[in-house]
């Protein structure tokens, strides 16, 4: 049976936070703002914790629908967390092709900077998080260029905060971006949101400080909806 609404993203963050993955005091993020929290996918660091991420995302996206031909993992940190997905997948019973970028051509062997089974159809990128949403922008250009629809995008955190146009802080997010401007589908297992429940349910006592100042990060940079 699917998941009630609201279930899944309850059960990845407490994992993400159980983890390590999911931590709280001060970050700079890659937009340069100082956040109260940081999702680190990278430290989903071992073969158990990324088979469990891999159901995460297959769960999401069979929640939500999304039609897709094949999977893409962007160079680097999408790559392990597309293959395990397409595994997942396959194990489910739904085998699609899987590709990946390199970041630096090659100049010998197979050449090019693209790897695994060529882009064609509707490509669904596979990637950890969204903040200011410029990585995102760069796949979908390299999709494009290959003669493939990018379609939909995945990812495990949506950090629903504003996103940077010409140097100044927009009014909506980069998801609400890629949704509106580009025509793609997002899925998320968990977002901002999610979080700021799951800390007003099991984290007030002594979380109480990192709550306020995760309203406050969400006052200055975040977006609703
Ligand atoms: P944007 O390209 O600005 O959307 O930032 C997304 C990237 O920022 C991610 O792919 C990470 O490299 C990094 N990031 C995190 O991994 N976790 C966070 O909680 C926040 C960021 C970030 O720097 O904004």
């Amino acid at each position: 049976p699917p998941p009630e609404p609201g279930r899944l993203a309850q059960d990845f963050v407490r994992f993400a936070v159980a983890s390590g993955v999911l931590r709280f005091g001060e970050f700079k993020t890659k937009a340069g703002r100082l956040s109260p929290y940081f999702f680190d996918a990278g430290l989903f660091d071992d073969g158990s914790k990324l088979g469990r991420l891999a159901q995460f995302y297959a769960q999401a996206l069979r929640a939500s629908g999304i039609g897709f031909d094949m999977v893409f993992g962007p160079a680097y940190k999408g790559i392990p967390l597309a293959a395990t997905v397409a595994m997942e997948l396959a194990r489910q019973g739904r085998n699609v092709p899987f590709a990946y970028n390199r970041k630096e051509a090659k100049d010998h062997g197979e050449g090019g900077t693209l790897v695994g089974a060529p882009l064609a159809g509707r490509v669904l990128i596979i990637d950890d998080v969204l903040s200011a949403g410029t990585a995102v922008r760069e796949s979908i250009a390299l999709i494009r260029a290959a003669g493939a629809t990018p379609c939909a995008l995945a990812i495990a955190l949506d950090r629903q905060e504003k996103t940077i146009e010409n140097g100044r802080d927009a009014e909506h997010s980069a998801v609400q971006y890629v949704r509106r401007q580009l025509g793609m589908q997002v899925c998320s297992i968990a977002q901002l949101a999610d979080l700021l429940l799951h800390l007003a349910q099991d984290g007030i006592g002594g979380a109480r400080p990192v709550y306020e100042k995760m309203l406050a990060y969400r006052q200055r940079y975040g977006v609703s909806g």
